[in-house]
């Protein structure tokens, strides 16, 4: 999707980006959108944004409700190490799994459509908290207001689980899950190449690189060129395995996000060989996205779903030190390419403010007690100690 924008365009998406209320987010996307001029090469942009805007918009209603008392915001703050949604068709199953693994009291019925509100429960995974958190069924190809709410809840998420009934066509119910995600810029398979784009705020040091991976048929001048056109002077661009200058560009427009996904081919205790034949037909479609065959009732297989959601996530772990004082015991566990900011973010919003500066112990650092800023990127069994003025 290059679009060959106009630099007014351009600019008007600086505004998006740096919206931070739900209001000033949706007051800027409808202004971008109108920038954008109707050609065959923008077709697809202006469609995502139209989408995107329609989710906003249906959100930032439901949280005008709810200040009057009516209804309830889809939105659940994180808590533990990671967020997984818990997604699918209606009657899947989504609700007793949830239960099983957590504990959490969940609405499970012989219905369709009886969960219709998030809700969050814990699992534990080797000193890992997963927050799992159910939802209400998605129909793709519905006009429902719970769809595009759900997808609030995808967007926010680190990961996904995508359940399916082992005895409903499963195969047929993820392609149509896919495909629905793919229409709303969410990809569950992994792709080759990903850029992630931090704006950090003027007077930082410029457009910088972390390269988990590598540019392909560009330069690091030639991306820095592109930020620009867009006046994005300051940013840390995170690249992760084969990234192209097109890549960098759908990065910046958050219109294809992928999100680590497991799939749970639920039921299984009904049929289980039919369950596996169909999860082997689903592993040849989705290269790379683990299949797990379970069951709710019985329990068997479902255990597996934490440790899957750890390897596919790619965490790492990254221990905390006072100055002065002893290393932290309990890592923080942070996606791979997370950075100082990240763990100052995690550890108070406060210290962010007064944040002066970072020594690093470990693998990423250059020599034990290596200073550096927030934009670092750390390594699985980094140690970091932080300077703040406060
Ligand atoms: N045989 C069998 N039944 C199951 C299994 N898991 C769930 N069920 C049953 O399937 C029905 C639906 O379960 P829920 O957990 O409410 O399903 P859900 O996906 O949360 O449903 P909605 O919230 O309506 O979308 C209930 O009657 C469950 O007892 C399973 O592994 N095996
Ligand atoms: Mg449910």
């Amino acid at each position: 999707m290059v679009t060959n924008l106009p630099a007014e365009a351009r600019a008007k998406w600086l505004k998006v980006m740096e919206a931070r209320s739900i209001e000033e987010k949706i007051e800027a996307l409808e202004e971008f959108l109108s920038s954008v001029p109707k050609h065959k090469g923008t077709e697809n942009l202006r469609e995502w944004a139209t989408k995107r805007l329609a989710e906003l918009r249906e959100e930032a209603e439901f949280r005008k409700r709810k200040r009057v008392g009516r209804g309830a915001s889809f939105f659940i703050e994180k808590s533990g190490d990671v967020q997984a949604v818990v997604i699918g068709p209606p009657n899947v199953g989504k609700s007793s799994i949830v239960a099983v693994l957590t504990g959490a009291r969940t609405k499970i019925a012989d219905y369709p459509g009886s969960t219709t509100e998030p809700a969050p429960g814990m699992l534990k995974h080797k000193d890992i908290l997963i927050q799992l958190i159910d939802t209400p069924p998605i129909t793709p190809g519905s006009t429902s207001s719970v769809n595009s709410r759900v997808m609030g809840l995808i967007r926010n998420a680190d990961a996904l689980v995508l359940v399916v009934d082992a005895l409903e066509d499963p195969v047929n119910s993820i392609l149509k899950l896919k495909e629905y995600l793919e229409s709303r810029g969410v990809l569950i398979t992994k792709p080759k190449g990903r850029v992630i784009i931090e704006k950090e705020r003027a007077g930082r040091s410029g457009v910088r690189f972390a390269l988990m991976g590598k540019l392909i048929g560009c330069t690091m001048d030639d991306v820095r060129k592109l930020l620009e056109s867009y006046r994005i002077n300051n940013a840390l661009v995170k690249v992760y395995g084969e990234v192209t200058l097109d890549d960098v560009e759908n990065g910046l427009f958050e219109n294809r996000s992928y999100k680590p996904t497991v799939v749970v081919i639920n039921k299984a205790d009904v049929r289980p060989d039919y369950a596996v034949e169909k999860a082997k037909e689903v592993s040849n479609l989705l290269t790379c996205v683990p299949v797990i065959v379970a069951s709710a009732i019985s329990k068997q297989g479902i255990d597996r779903l934490g440790e899957e959601l750890v390897k596919i996530l790619e965490l790492i772990r990254v221990y905390t030190k006072q100055p002065g004082m002893k290393v932290s015991e309990k890592p923080l566990v942070l996606m791979k390419g997370s950075t100082v900011r990240d763990v100052v973010a995690k550890i108070h919003s406060k210290l962010l403010e007064g944040f002066v500066y970072a020594k690093i112990w470990g693998p990423s650092a250059k020599y034990p007690g290596e200073r550096v800023g927030l934009s670092h990127v750390l390594m699985d069994g980094d140690i970091v100690e932080i300077h703040s003025r406060s």
